[in-house]
């Protein structure tokens, strides 16, 4: 798109803004404001469990991880952290980590520990983790999300995301009300080994990989947990983790409203797939999403600053970077259009039982074409205008490809 063009649609949406009284400078400054983690795990090719087929240039190690994330910063000006796995991400070199992320502009967003596969420890994870029967196996799932928390120390990070595989796949194999204690108990001595500046993100997942019941399945039951462990660990709503239908705003609301949301992991979801691209299938849940927060923030339910945002992604078939400039740039979108909503006039609508006029102010603004708004906060931050044009004409995938190689390992395992 020229630069003409695009100073000529910004004008437009600008005056039919004005004229609602809305003003298009503030809004371009928090969009621009708006900075979304990107998980570690998300710049390689991801698999399925009948194969993986490889991108080609994907990252070899943290360092080549960091510089991806650095050249998505660059672009878009919409990312300023990544979010590390371990064992997946090992610091080898703590200090050359931190001076190579510093230099790029990247800070460290919430550590992962991996208690969902075995790499090697001594006791196996195939039964369970923080829940298994066996005390032994739940002592060395504590010891390592207490590691975890040590290296996040050493980089700099404040939080710790649990996501626990735990469950069972069949009827009898597990007792339910013991799994539960076991997980909330290990969960507390993980909890007390915290710095008191960290916060605790609990995710939960109705299914995958075990299909009959999982220790965590949903918002509810991480929520009973958090309450448990302390003002400092919160639910975790990674947008892939619900059964299909789920109104997943009116969670949102619910969890604010409790002072008990921690953030998201943004991607997508059309039946079971838990990493799809993030508004790739339903931009209007984005945005509905986006109203609860910005309503639940301005209400005072719980303040903007203290929830967390990353992208939770894998994908089989598209360039990883091409995915995440995609979901950056639709995250912006529905953040955008949600604060378009003329919340007072909403409210009113609600108040009198006005159905109709209450669905035309939702529509109003999701239908309003943001996009200029989104590209020149990027712009105004340095950023590209289009940055997925760029990186298709600068060849950057090419370029990756001849550096690192054509063949490369799997994002995280
Ligand atoms: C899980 C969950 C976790 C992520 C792993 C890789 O489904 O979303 O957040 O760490 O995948
Ligand atoms: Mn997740
Ligand atoms: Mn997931």
């Amino acid at each position: 798109m020229s630069n003409l063009f695009h100073q000529k649609s910004l004008n437009l949406l600008s005056e039919q803004l004005t004229e609602k009284g809305i003003d298009t400078s503030e809004l371009i400054s928090k969009i621009a404001q708006f900075q979304i983690a990107v998980p570690s795990w998300a710049l390689g090719a991801g698999g399925t469990r009948f194969g993986r087929f490889s991108i080609g240039g994907e990252p070899r190690n943290l360092e080549e991880k960091l510089e991806d994330i650095g050249l998505l910063a660059q672009l878009t000006k919409r990312t300023d952290a990544v979010s590390l796995h371990i064992p997946w991400d090992i610091p080898q070199d703590t200090e050359a980590v931190k001076q190579k992320a510093a230099s790029l502009g990247i800070g460290f967003d919430a550590m992962n520990s991996n208690t969902f596969q075995d790499y090697g420890q001594p006791l196996s994870y195939k039964m369970g983790s923080l829940s298994n029967a066996d005390a032994a196996v739940r002592k060395q799932a504590v010891e390592h999300n207490l590691q975890v928390i040590e290296i996040g120390k050493s980089l700099g990070s404040k939080g710790l995301t649990v996501w626990l595989a735990d469950g069972s796949n069949f009827p009898g194999q597990a007792h339910f009300r013991k799994a539960l204690q076991w997980t909330t108990d290990s969960l507390k001595e993980i909890y007390s080994g915290m710095p008191s500046d960290w916060k605790l993100l609990l995710e939960y997942k109705p299914y995958e990989p075990n299909f009959y019941h999982t220790v965590i399945p949903d918002w509810g039951t991480s929520g009973l947990i958090c309450r448990q462990l302390g003002d400092r660990a919160k639910v975790l709503v990674d947008l892939g983790h619900h059964l299909p239908n789920t109104n997943i705003e009116q969670i949102v609301a619910t969890l604010m409203h409790q002072d008990l949301l921690a953030g998201f992991h943004f991607n997508d979801s059309k039946y079971g797939d838990d990493d799809l691209s993030t508004g790739s299938i339903k931009p209007y849940q984005l945005f509905l999403i986006f109203c609860e927060l910005i309503g639940g923030a301005e209400e005072g339910a719980q303040a903007w600053d203290s929830i967390s945002w990353m992208i939770d992604a894998s994908h089989n078939t598209k360039d990883p970077l091409e995915d995440l400039i995609q979901a950056l740039e639709a995250i912006s979108q529905a953040y955008a259009k949600a604060l378009l909503v003329d919340r007072e006039k909403l409210n009113q609508c609600q108040n009198e039982g006005d159905v109709v006029a209450a669905q035309e102010v939702l529509q109003e603004a999701f239908l309003t074409d943001v996009r200029p708004l989104v590209r020149e906060a990027r712009i105004q931050s340095g950023g590209e205008g289009g940055p997925l044009a760029f990186y298709r004409k600068e060849k950057i995938r090419e370029k990756l490809i001849a550096k690192r190689g054509r063949s490369s390992q799997a994002s995280g395992l």
